[in-house]
């Protein structure tokens, strides 16, 4: 496969897919009772068992790629120790991308941590770092000289946010001052594993060989606007959640500023000096969704209050159409958030974009129309190398259970069968009409369309 390919992906994570992460914060946490429903991701996907069958799906629509997350939980399940089994399914799964040449994106941390390390006090405490810097060298001796595309960290502020403010992820404190003093470590750790993939002086083996190594983390990003644009106050906060949730992490991993402070509610965490003017992203990586609308002294609490603040945030308005999260449909807001990242003046990568659609009556149009703007910000000059939907499987959507349905494929999660939905093979169609295409061609996407 050239290097130059356009990446076509689908991106999973190991919690939401494989099953049995017993020894997992998040593991724990559902069996407190915290997740809708009541649910437990127990054998999720039963990805663990079926990997092979599903890159095999992967492969059946042309994907060229797959992001997929290594689980430090089931490496190191007590402090300290290796999982060699563990290491040998990841070995397996690697192979498998290899046999199909599927490019494999490995992420280092995707939402979960070991339970040991939760209850050390997690990222909010600093020996987070040598702990994670730790299990990503073992990591990266075991398996650098095989993967090309490295993504550290996914969406580490959803992760602050959830842990410290949101509620909806574990340990579900309400501390905002802890969301910079996170991500400040998260950061740490993140630049030192970035030093250490660049470090390696070892000869990269294996069929993507010739691919160079990236290395960059997964971006959440959103398009913050006025509820009401003629209010003023919604204009300045809907400017500072920019600023915050989508420019302070690109900030800092291209060693612009470090600034995760936000408008009082939280206190931005001391500098790391070493990291001023020292990029630690050889990509951006966006994970895009929606768009959020900031109303100032909401009507009611249905309108996701933040409670430090009079604000409240909501995700579409009613009469738009919107995918089974309540999220709206937005492919203007990707546009938007690639001419962001490429104001950083690194490729990009769209590390997820995809749509909870348990009817999939929206989502053959979503990825047209997302892949659409995608060609757009191309043609603006940013430069984006792969677009990774989010997920290949339905899977276990965190707080929100087995409910919401993003997959390519619908999973019965009694049978575990899998079943292609219609919209993907509108993406498998995508794919084919660009060979031989550097990038999405918004004549072949309207073309299709
Ligand atoms: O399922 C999640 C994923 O784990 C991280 N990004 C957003 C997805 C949809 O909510």
């Amino acid at each position: 496969m050239e290097r130059r390919n356009f990446l076509w992906g689908a991106a999973t994570a190991a919690h939401q897919v494989e099953g049995d992460n017993q020894h997992s914060d998040w593991w724990r946490w559902e069996k407190e009772g915290n997740i809708e429903g009541g649910a437990l991701s127990g054998k999720a996907c039963d990805h663990w068992r079926l990997f092979r069958e599903d890159l095999q799906l992967a492969k059946s629509l042309g994907l060229n790629s797959y992001r997929f997350s290594i689980e430090w939980a089931k490496i190191e399940p007590v402090q300290g120790e290796w999982n060699e089994e563990a290491f040998a399914w990841y070995d397996s799964l690697l192979q498998e991308c290899e046999k199909l040449e599927i490019v494999p994106m490995i992420t280092l941390h995707h939402f979960t941590l070991p339970a040991w390390m939760a209850d050390k006090g997690g990222f909010a405490v600093k020996e987070s770092i040598t702990h994670f810097v730790r299990f990503a060298s073992e990591v990266i001796r075991r398996f650098g000289d095989r993967i090309p595309l490295w993504c550290t960290f996914n969406e580490p502020l959803v992760l602050c946010l959830g842990a410290y403010l949101g509620g909806f992820m574990p340990p579900a404190k309400n501390n905002p001052e802890l969301i910079g003093v996170a991500s400040r470590n998260i950061l740490d750790a993140h630049a030192l594993t970035y030093d250490l993939l660049h470090r390696r002086r070892k000869k990269r083996l294996g069929p993507f060989a010739h691919f160079p190594l990236e290395v960059g983390i997964a971006h959440n990003m959103m398009d913050f606007l006025p509820d009401r644009v003629w209010h003023p106050i919604e204009q300045i906060v809907a400017g500072a959640l920019d600023r915050f949730y989508n420019r302070a992490w690109l900030d800092a991993i291209t060693g612009a500023k470090q600034n995760f402070g936000l408008l009082g509610l939280i206190k931005a965490p001391e500098q790391n000096k070493m990291l001023h003017g020292h990029r630690t992203a050889d990509y951006i990586g966006v994970n895009f969704y929606t768009k959020a609308f900031v109303r100032w002294k909401p009507r009611d609490s249905g309108e996701g209050v933040i409670t430090q603040l009079p604000l409240g945030v909501s995700f579409a308005r009613k009469e738009e159409p919107q995918s089974d999260m309540g999220w709206a449909i937005h492919p203007d807001g990707l546009r938007k958030a690639l001419e962001c990242a490429a104001s950083y003046n690194l490729p990009i990568y769209v590390t997820e974009n995809g749509i909870a659609d348990r009817a999939d009556r929206y989502r053959r149009g979503y990825i047209f129309d997302h892949l659409l703007e995608i060609s757009k910000a191309n043609e603006n000059g940013a430069n984006i190398r792969g677009f990774y939907y989010w997920s290949l499987l339905d899977n276990f959507e965190w707080s929100k259970g087995f409910g919401p349905r993003f997959g390519l494929f619908e999973v019965d999660y009694e049978t575990k069968e899998r079943k292609a939905r219609a919209s993907a093979l509108a993406y498998r169609d995508i794919i084919r009409a660009h060979e031989g295409t550097a990038a999405p061609q918004a004549d072949i996407l309207k073309s299709l369309r």
